[in-house]
């Protein structure tokens, strides 16, 4: 007993310490919620709808990604999140074990869900992540790296934790055809090129690239049954540079590149005008008179060449052509180009248009042509692309033929910013980032309406494009702005939340590593 007495006073000072101590403990183990607002991330496209709770979810060396399923684009985001965090997160099958912190992507069977559409709902203890499809996940998951740090996009380590700000988002496209496209044959682009812009398109939720494979100055795939259209017509392009093609393989590797990105490749045979390169190799396939046997054309001019429409042999080489593209190409549509096609008599033209649509529905696959094609009869499910005149487009859709809308004075990304931008033309317009940004598909062109418009793409010529730098400085940022036009609701969206948007979104850009357009139309300074 004296003992105890004794030891009173120790005893106390020790209760104090052991309290301290259990409320250190208890105020460690309860987990500090970080408040962020979710209507402050920088998120292009924009969400069809988000709404904050204000805290935040943490990512941690514990937290297990559960999904329903093993995907190649959930590898690659724990990767990423691996390089800037040092943290490895595991991939789980999902399991009904729910352990706290974790982030869980679900393949669900909603019937609120179109096929792209994904849910996302973020607390202080998880990230719940639904969609019908596999494509609503990678587009999930690609909403979730913009709430991430932008080290995640150079994989530049970090030490501060990784706070994703928490509340629902529910999202999904205005248009099923959202795309780029590029020129490969003026300037002939390598494959590692095309992966690069895959990658670009596809962080703002793009699904189509069309490849523009042959024109006057190259012809860049290669068809087995007519090998002198890339061995001589290949190897040239504007400026006289050697060129290039893509082989079989080469095309089939970029086709399944895009597939693994929910992308459908477009190829475009451009006919049967912007033919030059394709003569040069098979002068047979011309009747220019004036012209007999072309010459390789390394110049910038458009609208002078032909295939001799009435020749026989040239539906047997396009028959050859069609069916060894179709075959490569599991996407529903071949373009056939039309356009420009100044030196082809118009019966010339239509007689052609109406024989070379019958060979892409042969082998299965939709004509998808520049406006000028509504000249002739459309196949039934034929789209017009619509680049120039809004006359072509309103006789596409008097044919029941749907748009997609390419106008020339918006989306053309070979058009110079201004006066003084060092590449690119200004025929159609000079389109500074507002002017790109400021129109919409559905009020483009009197009598076309939403309904007959399957979506928007953003084509880029490259007569003075000449390398992936030079890509990224005509494509972005307007790219990423008619990604959004593509994506996002009419409604709610305008410039001048736009551009402040894009005025935080530009750190993002400059951290994936792309040269990008800085327009004096942007706010630049501390407070982004
Ligand atoms: C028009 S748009 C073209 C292309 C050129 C482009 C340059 C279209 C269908 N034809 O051949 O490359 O202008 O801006």
């Amino acid at each position: 007993m004296q003992f105890h007495y004794i030891n009173k006073p120790i005893n106390l000072s020790r209760t104090i310490i052991s309290l301290l101590i259990l409320i250190l403990i208890s105020s460690c183990s309860q987990k500090e919620i970080v408040p962020k607002d979710l209507n402050e991330e920088v998120l292009i496209p924009i969400p069809v709808s988000t709404v904050s709770t204000g805290q935040s979810f943490e990512i941690t060396k514990n937290t297990i990604i559960f999904s329903d399923g093993d995907f190649e684009f959930v590898d690659k985001f724990v990767k990423e999140v691996k390089a800037i965090s040092g943290n490895d997160i595991q991939i789980a099958p999902m399991s009904s074990n729910h352990s706290s912190g974790s982030i869980y992507l679900h393949l669900s069977e909603l019937s609120n869900l179109d096929d792209e559409a994904y849910e996302m709902e973020v607390t202080s203890d998880y990230i719940a992540i639904n969609a019908n499809t596999e494509q609503g996940l990678f587009y999930a998951i690609q909403t979730l790296r913009q709430m991430m740090p932008i080290e995640i996009e150079s994989g530049k380590q970090i030490t501060n934790p990784i706070y994703i700000a928490s509340g629902k988002i529910s999202d999904f496209p205005r248009f099923g055809y959202r795309g780029a496209m590029l020129d490969v044959s003026r300037h002939f682009f390598d494959v590692d090129v095309v992966k690069k812009y895959i990658d670009y398109i596809t962080s703002y939720k793009m699904n189509r690239l069309h490849l523009h494979l042959s024109d006057d100055q190259g012809w860049r795939i290669e068809i087995k049954s007519w090998p002198k259209l890339t061995k001589v017509g290949g190897l040239t392009q504007v400026g006289g540079g050697k060129g290039g093609f893509f082989t079989q393989d080469d095309y089939k590797n970029i086709v399944s590149y895009a597939q693994s990105k929910f992308v459908t490749i477009v190829p475009e045979i451009d006919m049967p005008g912007h033919t030059n390169a394709a003569l040069v190799a098979y002068p047979e396939l011309n009747c220019n008179k004036k012209d007999p046997s072309p010459k390789a054309y390394t110049g910038m001019a458009v609208g002078f060449s032909t295939l001799c429409t009435r020749n026989p042999e040239v539906y047997t080489f396009l028959d050859d052509v069609i069916k060894e593209l179709a075959t490569m190409t599991p996407g529903e549509y071949i373009h056939i180009g039309g356009d420009e096609s100044h030196v082809t008599e118009k019966d010339d033209y239509i007689y052609f248009l109406n024989k070379v649509q019958k060979i892409v529905s042969k082998y299965g696959k939709k004509v998808l042509g520049w406006d000028d094609i509504s000249a002739a009869k459309l196949e039934p499910d034929a789209i017009v692309q619509h680049w120039a005149k809004k006359e072509n487009a309103q006789k596409a859709v008097e044919q029941n033929a749907k748009v997609l809308m390419t106008p020339a004075t918006k989306t053309y990304l070979d058009m110079q910013y201004d006066s003084t931008t060092p590449l690119g033309l200004h025929w159609a317009a000079y389109i500074e980032l507002d002017s790109a940004y400021i129109w919409d598909p559905a009020t483009m062109i009197e009598g076309i309406s939403e309904s007959q418009i399957i979506g928007i793409e953003a084509p880029l010529w490259t007569e003075t494009v000449t390398n992936l730098d030079e890509i990224e400085y005509m494509a972005f940022p307007r790219l990423i702005g008619h990604a959004e036009i593509g994506w996002s609701p009419k409604k709610g969206r305008n410039w001048d939340e736009y551009k402040l948007r894009l005025a935080k979104h530009e750190k993002r850009l400059t951290e994936m590593g792309i040269d990008f357009y800085k327009s004096d139309l942007i706010p630049r300074g501390s407070i982004f």
